[in-house]
């Protein structure tokens, strides 16, 4: 058989599956920001362990994040796509809701 017709660059894939064109294949989502804000009422503890439950942090990582927030008003508690950013921040406002803490958080693009 001729190669002659066989495309050579993007939309041949190998010889099954998913022909993937290039943007496909290369172009990574656009990522967000979960920012922790700072209050004077939600404990410390409360934050680390939302940070190691929700966020998967290690316990060091959990209280430098959570003390970084406290000393400076705002710091991040991790980098995701939209929709995994977006249910990380409800999941922890109704575990901070669900013991009377008024944590807020938001979401913002990287750059
Ligand atoms: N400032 C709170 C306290 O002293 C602790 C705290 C840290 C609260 C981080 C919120 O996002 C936060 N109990």
């Amino acid at each position: 058989m001729s190669d002659e017709k066989k495309p050579s660059g993007p939309q041949r894939e190998g010889q099954r599956g998913l022909v993937l064109d290039e943007r496909t294949r290369t172009k990574k989502p656009p990522m967000y920001k979960v920012l922790l804000h700072n209050d004077d009422y939600t404990t410390r503890e409360f934050v680390v362990w939302v940070l190691q439950t929700v966020f998967h942090k290690n316990e060091s990582d959990a209280i430098a994040i959570m003390s970084h927030v406290h000393n400076h008003g705002i710091g991040v508690a991790g980098v995701y796509t939209f929709e995994v950013a977006e249910t990380k921040v409800t999941k922890t406002t109704h575990l901070a809701k669900a013991q009377q803490f008024p944590l807020q958080l938001s979401i913002e693009p990287t750059d």
